[in-house]
């Protein structure tokens, strides 16, 4: 992508009301733009890195057998009424009337949608296991929405729905997302700790957070340091085998929120006792909607039995503001290598020079067809304004082509995270990057 032709819209000033690093770097960087308090439009840089993080998490969902629908934001107050939660869930719903005077809201989450479907098509425990995910829009009218997109009004989610047909094989599967939303944040970069939680409004009596640590968020956490220093994979792990012993061993280290803290429990415990953020939320509520709104499957014995399900939520939009707050320096963001929005950024120097012009464009080119993504910045800005716009933006790797060294052959490449330059001769360059 050449920057002139890109849309982009950097801004120069700090914005004076945005309170946490990531919510000033993602308005610097022209990622996304607010419309109305907790409501914003994603911008082309913004919205690629929400991709990104969606297409990670989609294949992880799909390693463990789940399938992906795509729910209406609209749903009817019919069916949360047969829930019963369409007067508990309060003043954080918005409701609507359409034309016709029905009752509508905007979902904030789809328990209740996703058991209709579920009883529309599934009528004997041979449809099951069943998982079925989406990656929607949420609307929750939050009495303080603040820190950017971290606590949006309207935000992006995923959310994957477990039926199964009793409770051990319900615990089969809320393991399987427990295994794979560690799965998914270590390949986003991050270190998520599982942590006990308290379950709401979605009900249930079994429950975990899925925190990173950062001074910014806006719970307080307690972590077991151990659990920290540990070096987890999980490359190996088979879905179909029975995944108890490696979840009890994850949640036997003591990590609990502000809520759950009892000091009690952590005399003889090296304790990490800082903030954190909630990415993802995973409920086991067994039979609390299939109960109330009759989603019924024949056993094998004829009788009929109220299904046990689960739900299981990653805040993807919040996910970047995360990662923005694990992954920044004082220049700006660095983003990880998985979900950075441009592999590369090309600096062009000096576009009045034409050997730099020459260069900055083959380099381009051949980086596009070894399937690199490049924003080339062909501006004829200021060299510094471009070195700092560069670093702001924080992709992986730059290469700086200057008039000074392009005279033999040579130009710079910078690793954006360990602040390292080297000198590459020109013929070298897609040597250097075929192996990163
Ligand atoms: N139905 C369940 C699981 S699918 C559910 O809604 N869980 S939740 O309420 O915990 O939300 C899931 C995740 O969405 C949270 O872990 C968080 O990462 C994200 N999230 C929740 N509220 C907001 C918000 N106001 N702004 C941004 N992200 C949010």
């Amino acid at each position: 992508m050449f920057l002139t032709k890109y849309f982009l819209p950097l801004l120069k000033e700090i914005p004076k009301d945005a309170q946490i690093t990531s919510h000033r770097l993602m308005l610097r960087c022209g990622m996304i733009k607010q419309d109305s308090a907790g409501i914003y439009s994603w911008l082309p840089l913004g919205n690629k890195v929400l991709a990104k993080i969606s297409k990670i998490v989609k294949e992880e969902q799909d390693k463990t057998g789940a399938h992906e629908i795509l729910m209406p934001t609209i749903q009817s107050s019919d069916l949360w009424k047969e829930s019963g939660r369409y007067e508990d869930y309060g003043l954080e719903m918005l409701r609507i009337k359409d034309r016709h005077k029905r009752s509508l809201l905007y979902g904030p989450t789809n328990e209740e949608m996703v058991t209709d479907i579920f009883r529309t098509h599934i009528k004997s425990y041979r449809g099951l296991p069943l998982n079925l995910y989406h990656i929607q829009w949420k609307f929750r009218d939050e009495v303080r929405p603040r820190f950017g997109v971290m606590r949006g009004r309207e935000f992006l989610m995923k959310d994957a729905y477990s039926f199964d047909v009793d409770e051990k094989r319900a615990q089969h599967s809320y393991n399987k997302m427990f295994i794979s939303y560690l799965k998914i944040f270590q390949r986003l970069g991050l270190t998520a700790i599982p942590m006990e939680a308290d379950t709401g409004p979605i009900g249930g009596d079994r429950s975990h957070e899925f925190v990173i640590l950062a001074e910014t968020g806006e719970s307080k956490v307690y972590c077991d340091s151990k659990f920290l220093k540990m070096k987890l994979t999980f490359d190996d792990v088979d879905y179909n085998k029975d995944l108890q012993e490696l979840v009890d061993k994850l949640t036997s280290f003591y990590a609990v929120t502000d809520e759950k803290h009892d000091p009690q429990k952590t005399k003889n415990i090296d304790l990490t006792e800082t903030r954190g953020i909630e990415v993802g939320h995973i409920f086991y509520f067994g039979t609390k909607y299939s109960k109330a709104m009759g989603a019924e499957v024949a056993l094998s014995n004829g009788s009929m039995a109220p299904v046990h399900m689960g739900s299981y939520g990653v805040g993807i939009s919040r996910l970047v503001a995360a990662l923005i707050e694990a992954n920044h320096d004082n220049l700006g963001i660095i983003w990880p290598h998985s979900i950075a929005p441009f592999d590369i950024g090309i600096i062009n120097l000096s576009v009045e020079d034409s050997i730099c012009n020459e260069i900055s464009h083959k380099i381009y080119e051949k980086l596009q067809l070894l399937g690199k993504e490049v924003l080339y910045d062909d501006t004829n800005e200021r060299a510094g304004v471009k070195m700092s716009n560069m670093d702001l933006l924080g992709f992986p790797w730059q290469i700086i082509i200057g008039p000074r060294l392009a005279k033999s052959s040579h130009c710079e490449i910078k690793n954006r995270s360990s602040g390292e330059v080297i000198q590459v001769k020109f013929d070298k360059i897609l040597d250097f990057f075929k192996e990163r």
